[in-house]
């Protein structure tokens, strides 16, 4: 049995106490709990963010399908613009940010408490063009894994917590990410969904100004933290040059990575332990003298 499910300490079993970030206040469980966001201001230094651009501005994405090195140059679906896909395979400025301490915590208590290994499960850079964007998608009635946000008496499970870091200032007119506060706890489908060709957990208009949407300003180096189960998306940006942003997804290691880049031999020789484990929870296991292909 768990440690909190024994306290007879009613702050200790709501709150969780004595389990992984159990230095996190009541006040952010709770704010988490209700709103599904949080904007960390300042999550990165201004230098980290400027040794971040400067290594976008010298590795120009080429064609959609290309790499560089082992960062591939990937897109969703063209509106939402370029991804460096695998990006910690950019190098130690993108590999620090695996277990950075600004979110770390929060993202360990809020998908694994001490049940489970947190696991990697999307890394990538984006560059936004002028008229990209997100449409609206997932919501708490989403029946998915990573969507799903369960806390039971101290036991919180999340099944994906999205960091997304702004390398430039995101206000009017950038393509903010919009959020529907609380819609990770909703029953009901959004609205925009009803009309969608999906129906069930997207739309494909940009997200900017759907119903009860918010837009979320960053400043270049604030992070907004996120469960993918809330209902959220980016708005159309109207603005001329790009919208650059960092987006690390986390889960826990029982959830497949989105698409499964095998680490370098370089990167994992690379990695601190605690990083190593994030990025590869379980190596692959195999027959002695057995490789793997692609
Ligand atoms: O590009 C954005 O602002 C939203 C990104 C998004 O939908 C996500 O990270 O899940
Ligand atoms: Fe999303």
């Amino acid at each position: 049995m768990h440690k909190s499910c024994l306290s007879t300490n009613r702050k200790d079993v709501a709150y969780g106490n004595g389990m992984t970030g159990s230095h996190i206040s009541a006040e952010q469980d709770y704010e988490f709990d209700l709103l599904g966001y949080r904007v960390l201001k300042g999550a990165l230094p201004p230098e980290k963010v400027r040794a971040i651009n400067q290594w976008v501005d010298e590795h120009p994405a080429g064609d959609v399908g290309s790499w560089i090195g082992d960062v591939e140059v990937h897109t969703f679906q063209g509106a939402d613009g370029v991804n460096y896909q695998n990006i910690i395979e950019g190098g130690s400025i993108f590999e620090e940010l695996i277990d950075y301490p600004a979110w770390i915590d929060l993202v360990r208590r809020y998908i694994c408490n001490d049940y489970s290994f947190l696991s990697l499960n999307e890394a990538f850079l984006n560059l936004r063009p002028p008229g990209g964007y997100i449409s609206i998608h997932s919501g708490g009635h989403v029946a998915a894994a990573p969507m799903l946000t369960r806390h039971h008496t101290g036991v919180w499970m999340v099944g994906q917590i999205n960091i997304l870091m702004a390398l430039t200032d995101i206000g009017p007119g950038d393509g903010a990410t919009v959020i529907v506060p609380g819609s990770h706890k909703s029953h009901m489908l959004h609205p925009a969904y009803l009309d969608s060709k999906h129906t069930t957990y997207r739309d494909d208009r940009a997200a900017g100004g759907e119903f009860l949407t918010q837009e979320v300003h960053l400043k270049a180096g604030d992070a907004l933290m996120f469960t993918d189960g809330i209902c959220h998306g980016a708005a159309a940006r109207t603005n001329p040059g790009y919208r650059r942003v960092l987006i690390y997804r986390y889960s826990p290691h029982c959830i497949q990575p989105r698409f499964n880049y095998i680490p370098s031999e370089e990167l994992l020789a690379r990695l601190t332990p605690e990083r190593r484990k994030i990025v590869q929870p379980v190596p692959p296991r195999m027959r002695p003298g057995r490789v793997l292909k692609a």
